[in-house]
């Protein structure tokens, strides 16, 4: 494979933008090299500027669930651009989405739409902070919740991966109100609960974590959590911008039966473009201006194409759930096919899998929070990275993401995975 074209653009990207890059993550700096430019995508398949194909294993980190160019969303944009692209005033559409959300999200009773999940965190953590009247937030090492002062505090994704989990320009009055515990860990849940009483807002975490690579909540910690919430009225809010949608039409929260009292939303729910959202109980919402005093707002919030393309994107996952058990299917058959490599080689790595979310970690060790993550070989993973690459398979340019399957991957891309799997593991260790 050649990359000329895409050598060529990121050096002309550097001399004016930050990295070359508009969000870090993208700069391929954890793995060396550097980027490829994308000039088009359909279905399971990135195409670059210097013509090669990939199978897409990202998906724009999420959004792409039913593949890349799906004709529905297509449709649904090309009809909504005839309208123009932006009002400022209320649509019929948003409270059509705001309706769905409900629906499909039990939890949410009432929901406001922004633009980023950043700013959905930003704001669900806000409106905690403005219903209890409490200051402190408790996150956990590792989770990454957009690039808020608030959780740029032992952040995971690309704050971890660029090597500033607590982020320059974060002021001291900020972090001292962000309290951190292991992800897992219940105990020191309760320990900072006890030693902050009555000052806990609320508890933000992945439910399912991906910013640490893929990270499953162990037995009784969600629950743990709600009750802990709920005994010492913490606001309990589920980010689930990477596994709404994604891991069950209700997200995460369907999946372990566990109610949050906030949730946060991003990604899939805009079908690619610009979304984010947070919604929950009505009574903490409607602490929300115009209705209460925890100020948010937003130009482009509830944007028509937008939810053009997000409605049409929700509705047909609402009205196919058997999606969900198909993404399953083809996620354990890239595992399977990784985990088969691996045996092959005498080697014990660690996969990670829930629904159509995995990572493969280069470390023996079971990865269960930010410590155990932090055991992976990330140089070995950087090789890995280039030699799947090189052979037309897309991965997060990282070792702290976790991956994204879609709709689109058909038997042959299953095959294709297995294939260059093989032999990357195989060409690494030689
Ligand atoms: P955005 O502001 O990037 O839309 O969402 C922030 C966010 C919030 N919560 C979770 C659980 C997230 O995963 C994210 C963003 N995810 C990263 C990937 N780890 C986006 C990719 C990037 O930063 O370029």
């Amino acid at each position: 494979m050649n990359f000329n074209n895409s050598q060529q653009l990121f050096e002309r990207a550097k001399k004016t933008i930050p990295g070359g890059v508009n969000s870090p993550v993208r700069a391929f700096k954890s793995v060396g090299g550097s980027p490829i430019f994308i000039k088009s995508a359909k279905g399971a398949y990135l195409y670059d500027e210097d013509g090669n194909e990939y199978i897409e294993l990202i998906n724009s980190w999420g959004p792409m669930i039913l593949g890349h160019a799906h004709p529905k969303i297509q449709a649904a944009l090309s009809k909504a651009i005839e309208n123009s692209f932006s009002y400022g005033a209320p649509t019929q559409r948003e409270i059509e989405m705001a309706e769905l959300i409900c629906h499909m999200v039990p939890s949410v009773e009432k929901v406001r739409m922004v633009n980023s999940g950043t700013e959905a965190c930003m704001s669900a953590i806000r409106a905690a902070r403005g219903f209890t009247g409490r200051n402190k937030i408790i996150k956990f090492e590792g989770c990454y919740h957009g690039h808020g002062d608030s959780f740029l505090i032992a952040a995971g994704s690309g704050a971890y991966t660029m090597g500033s989990p607590d982020s320059l320009g974060v002021t001291q009055g900020v972090a001292n109100d962000t309290l951190t515990a292991p992800y897992n860990d219940l105990e020191a849940v309760k320990k900072l609960v006890d030693a902050n009483p009555n000052q806990i807002a609320c508890i933000i975490l992945e439910p399912v974590v991906g910013n640490m690579g893929c990270v499953l909540p162990k037995d009784g910690f969600l629950q743990g959590l709600r009750d802990i919430c709920t005994k010492e009225n913490i606001i309990l809010i589920f980010d689930e911008v990477m596994t709404g949608f994604r891991l069950a039409r209700g997200g995460a929260q369907e999946l372990f039966n566990i109610k949050a009292d906030l949730t946060t939303f991003g990604k899939i729910i805009g079908g690619g473009l610009p979304v984010g959202a947070y919604g929950g109980r009505k009574d903490i919402m409607d602490c929300i201006s115009p209705v209460g005093k925890v100020y948010q707002a937003g130009t482009l919030s509830g944007n028509p194409m937008a939810m053009a393309a997000g409605l049409t994107m929700l509705t047909e996952l609402n009205e196919n759930p058997a999606i969900y058990n198909t993404l399953d299917q083809i996620t354990t058959q890239i595992t399977q096919g990784i985990q088969l490599a691996l045996d092959k080689l005498k080697l014990n790595y660690t996969i990670n899998k829930i629904g159509s979310m995995y990572s493969l970690f280069f470390t023996d060790t079971t990865v269960t929070d930010f410590q155990t993550a932090k055991t992976c070989n990330v140089e070995l993973f950087g090789k890995y990275f280039h030699k799947m690459l090189s052979k037309g398979v897309y991965l997060a340019p990282s070792q702290f993401e976790s991956l994204f399957v879609s709709m689109a991957i058909s038997d042959d891309d299953l095959n294709r995975i297995a294939q260059a799997n093989e032999e990357a593991l195989t060409e690494i260790h030689a």
